[in-house]
């Protein structure tokens, strides 16, 4: 589709038809696509006003009536995926085949919501007082601040914005500067679900378009009792004190340096093909790609030189073009960015191959790249941290317990792997003296999961947990009753208070 069509497919013509302040670009290309307008702060402060109006109507709508208006979204999603997947490409320069599966990512997570829009399930709890029980009941928790990176900007949206909305909470979100386009489309697309259900409060969703400074005013406002950021770990360490210093609550998911740890029994053509989805996919830069491969001594040199061998044949190119398995970083900054981390790398000893710029003739305004793989004698500080490329560091072990040390040695924690035929290994590895991270696999990548289980991480990946199991807890408000049904009043703890 040209990009007007799309626009106007995806609602977004009122939007960039005015003009506006921001330029924003597409990284297959490197030159403008639209200029929209960013939302000051007296405007953001309006918004965050109108969610607030917002919540106290849609509290009161009954959860399975809320869920009602999330299974209308994934309806819109799935009539609209190929429109809005191939916006995320535009906007974001992601293969189209990843594009689309970022939207079935939105239509699954509306699935688990309108499920779950009738399961907010609470406890009943034996009370030690005859003739009282005890009850738990989740209630809305208020407006939810959403903070969203580029890489993944419309899934981490609906994570977070399919449990609101069955949880009672309105959203305020502020997507990446860099991708506005896909995230007023998902209001648009809301805004059509909302339409089909009849009428949805305004200030439901709120999105701003805005940097640093818009974060921070979220951030700092109480009348956001949730503020779930997703982005780079100095990001949330901004954010976190300050939204703590309020008391108010953070969901973070911030960096992670994601590991695989390779054992002598491993199926190799196994791994040689998940870490190319892993490491490669997505163009490295997924908070969940794979950065850091640990590899046995007895392994570790046919694994990697089967893995520069498959490096050197993945298509790089346009991601709108059949057959491409790698697009464009997104950025001349990332492109810098992983120029110095190589350059750091080899300082330390290590041995690289590939990571050069390629097409620079017909994108002399982009920044495509064959994928990396560093030989590194040992885990230096360059790998300790997270650079957002497709830079894949080889270091070999010797024994298990060396590995598990290694893999666990660095400050993110959240999603690591193994590659093991042996069951001992295996269950060592997802052992409380393994992994240490939020997600651990066996014999899969350490990308691409499903939005079933819970999503996040520990240490600097800051402790949040989106997407499905119970992570919807976070997004509501817990109240513990106990009722008296006798004409007693007894105390806890056995506490005598008679009075006269
Ligand atoms: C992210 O990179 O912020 O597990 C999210 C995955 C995807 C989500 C990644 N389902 O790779």
């Amino acid at each position: 589709m040209d990009t007007a069509a799309l626009f106007t497919r995806l609602g977004l013509d009122e939007a960039t038809g005015g003009g506006g302040d921001l330029e924003v670009r597409s990284p297959i290309t490197g030159g403008v696509i639209a200029r929209i307008a960013s939302t000051s702060a007296a405007d953001t402060d309006a918004a965050i006003a109108r969610s607030r109006a917002a919540f106290d109507e849609w509290r009161q709508v009954p959860a399975p009536r809320r869920g009602e208006l999330v299974r209308l979204l994934g309806e819109v999603l799935r009539s609209e995926k190929e429109a809005l997947g191939e916006l995320v490409t535009l906007e974001v320069g992601k293969v189209t085949s990843e594009g689309l599966g970022e939207v079935q990512e939105m239509i699954d997570i509306c699935d688990l919501g309108v499920g779950l829009s009738r399961q907010l399930y609470g406890l009943t709890i034996a009370s030690e007082r005859p003739g009282h029980r005890m009850l738990e009941t989740w209630y809305p928790l208020g407006p939810v601040g959403v903070i969203t990176a580029f890489n993944f900007p419309v899934a981490v949206w609906s994570w977070n914005t399919a449990l609101a909305l069955v949880c009672g909470d309105p959203v305020v979100w502020k997507p990446s500067p860099r991708t506005p386009l896909t995230a007023l489309a998902c209001q648009a697309l809301l805004r059509r679900a909302g339409e089909r259900f009849g009428g949805i409060p305004d200030g439901l969703l709120e999105v701003i378009v805005g940097g640093a400074d818009r974060a921070v005013q979220l951030a700092d406002d109480p009348r956001l009792p949730l503020v779930s950021a997703t982005g780079s770990t100095t990001m949330g360490r901004a954010l976190a004190p300050r939204i703590a210093g309020r008391l108010g609550r953070s969901l973070l998911e911030l960096g992670g340096n994601n590991g695989m740890v390779v054992t002598p029994s491993a199926d190799l053509e196994l791994a040689v093909r998940a870490i190319a989805f892993s490491a490669v996919g997505t163009a490295g830069q997924r908070c969940t790609s794979l950065r850091r491969l640990i590899a046995h001594t007895d392994v570790h040199d046919d694994l990697v030189g089967r893995l520069e061998r498959a490096y050197a044949s993945v298509p790089v190119g346009d991601p709108r073009e059949a057959g491409t398995l790698l697009g464009p970083l997104v950025s001349r900054e990332s492109f810098d960015a992983m120029q110095t981390a190589l350059d750091r790398a080899r300082a330390d000893g290590g041995t690289v191959t590939g990571g050069e710029r390629v097409l620079a003739d017909r994108f002399p305004d982009a920044y495509y790249v064959t994928p990396a793989i560093v030989r590194m004698p040992a885990q230096t500080p360059v790998v300790e941290s997270e650079t957002f490329a497709p830079i894949l560091y080889a270091i070999p072990y010797g024994d298990l317990d060396e590995a598990i040390a290694l893999h666990n040695a660095v400050p993110q924690g959240l999603s690591s792997c193994i590659f093991t035929s042996d069951l001992r290994e295996s269950e060592r590895f997802l052992s409380a003296v393994g992994s240490d991270c939020g997600i651990a696999n066996v014999n899969i990548g350490p990308s691409g999961a499903e939005i079933g289980g819970a999503f996040g991480g520990e240490k600097e990946t800051g402790g949040g947990r989106e997407s499905g199991s119970d992570a919807w807890k976070a997004y509501m408000r817990r109240q513990t009753a106990t009722i008296n049904y006798s004409h007693d009043l007894p105390l806890a703890q056995g506490v005598r208070f008679d009075v006269a």
